[in-house]
């Protein structure tokens, strides 16, 4: 079952992840309609990683209001200055949806891009709806086949071996970059029980600590951790600045960085997947420099909410006489960021005397209030009935050697669902629980 490894809980060492007992409702087009955004989405991403002067312009003036960031764009602008070309390049994404019940359309919360949690726990606990539905379904009225099929795991671990191919070099492994005292390993342990049954292939967890302790790059580029060759440097640590405590990991990310390894993500990747660039790629004529199909783009804008840079000071104005419409975000991942309601207020309010490029942290964003429906979550042990709002995500995958791409498929998804009066979201953040997906005819009217 999925476990999480204890933070709280004196001399336990585990705790079960927490989960919904029955599936989140979803009418089926707007499942369908995230799917299908999953390939654009993924294309999009590799599109844009590739305009390193875009990246670097779009994020100047963040640049100097945000160390971490910053720091990011260094590493970014060392490997311009010596062309580094990526031929393989891998993504393994989730784009977030929420159901926004006053327009009843799919609007993205954001796409994240590093570390994205969950493809192996979020497939148990869609087992585990449609077990549970398979034994009392009749008594429910809930159909099994309506769970769809989730295999982020397995299919993670497919592109990841895909890459692992593309390099080519038969003894290397594949390195999992993970933090010190990582609570979410039962999670990542699924895509490396994959990758060592279903492709023979070793994974080797390391912290950037011990990058930069037991690593090193030969001539030719290939970069040698503990003695091996490093085929795919999968990250799931690296996200935050908690990552980087000293010089160490920063020099042990330049180092990955500039190798031949096969970076999931690399650098420019994770520049794409900030919430700068999700508001800049939501701004007029944008993505038309990116994409051609202009179906594609329609549906990509289809999705996306208010996104506004605090350029603005009309919509600084209107968010500070109604916050409850908004939400602030700093360019940072891992949950607990946003800044909500009187919050809000009183941030936007003091970085506007503060004038200057403070302002440039954050983006605006236009709150989504999803339809609140009952549920029962299950924590440490404990059933809870409450109102609960969710929030669906779906996994992409990307793989392309030089002109070729080798996989870019959506492959199965993540629904976490909390309590309706939590502004804030996260199953790790301690705010959701894992969900599933109950996929439903009809289409909510209001
Ligand atoms: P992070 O990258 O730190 O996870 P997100 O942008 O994903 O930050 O936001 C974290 C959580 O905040 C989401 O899971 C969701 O619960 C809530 N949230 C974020 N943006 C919105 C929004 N526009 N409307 C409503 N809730 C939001
Ligand atoms: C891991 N310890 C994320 N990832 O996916 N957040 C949630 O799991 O490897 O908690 O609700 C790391 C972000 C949604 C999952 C945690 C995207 C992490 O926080 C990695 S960057």
């Amino acid at each position: 079952m999925s476990r999480i490894r204890s933070g709280t809980v004196p001399g336990v060492g585990l705790v079960h992840a927490p989960f919904s007992l029955l599936p989140a409702h979803l009418p089926e087009p707007f499942w369908k309609q995230a799917c299908e955004l999953a390939p654009i989405f993924n294309e999009l991403v590799d599109r844009v990683s590739l305009d390193g002067n875009f990246l670097q312009d779009s994020l100047s003036k963040t640049r100097q209001v945000d160390d971490f960031t910053s720091r990011l764009l260094e590493i970014h602008r060392k490997m311009m200055e010596i062309n580094k070309e990526e031929n393989i390049r891998l993504g393994l994404h989730r784009s977030d949806y929420m159901l926004d019940s006053e327009t009843s359309s799919l609007l993205q919360i954001e796409l994240n891009t590093i570390s994205t949690s969950f493809p192996g726990l979020g497939p148990l606990v869609s087992e585990l709806h449609r077990t549970l539905i398979n034994q009392y379904g009749r008594v429910l009225s809930l159909e099994p086949k309506r769970v769809p099929g989730n295999a982020a795991s397995s299919k993670f671990a497919e592109a990841l071996a895909r890459a692992w191919t593309e390099f080519d070099v038969d003894s290397a492994i594949v390195m999992m970059i993970v933090q010190p005292e990582e609570r979410n390993m039962y999670d990542q342990y699924w895509i490396t029980k994959y990758l060592k049954e279903s492709h023979g292939i070793t994974t080797l967890r390391k912290t950037l600590t011990q990058v930069e302790a037991e690593g090193h790059v030969l001539p030719d580029g290939t970069l040698l951790v503990d003695g091996k060759k490093v085929a795919v440097v999968y990250y799931r640590a690296g996200y935050t600045p908690n990552d980087y405590p000293s010089e160490a990991e920063w020099s042990a990310r330049l180092l990955i960085e500039q190798s031949s390894s096969v970076k999931c993500p690399s650098i420019s990747y994770q520049l794409v997947g900030t919430k700068r660039i999700q508001q800049e790629l939501a701004n007029p004529n944008v993505l038309e420099r990116f994409l051609e199909n202009k179906e594609d783009i329609a549906k990509l804008r289809k999705c996306f909410a208010g996104l506004w840079s605090l350029d603005d000071e009309e919509i600084i104005k209107t968010a500070i006489e109604k916050p409850e419409l908004f939400v602030l975000k700093p360019q940072r991942e891992g949950g607990g960021n946003n800044i909500y309601g009187l919050d809000l207020r009183e941030t936007l309010t003091r970085l506007q005397k503060e004038g200057g490029d403070a302002l440039a942290a954050y983006i605006l964003m236009q709150r989504i209030f999803p339809k609140a429906s009952l549920a029962y979550l299950v924590r440490g042990g404990i059933c809870h009935e409450g109102l609960v709002i969710s929030e669906l995500g779906i996994y992409g995958s990307y793989l392309r050697s030089k002109d070729k791409v080798i996989t870019n498929d959506q492959c199965g998804y993540l629904m976490r669902t909390k309590v309706s009066s939590s502004d804030e979201g996260g199953v790790a953040a301690g705010f959701a629980v894992l969900d599933s997906l109950y996929l439903t005819d009809k289409v909510i009217h209001n």
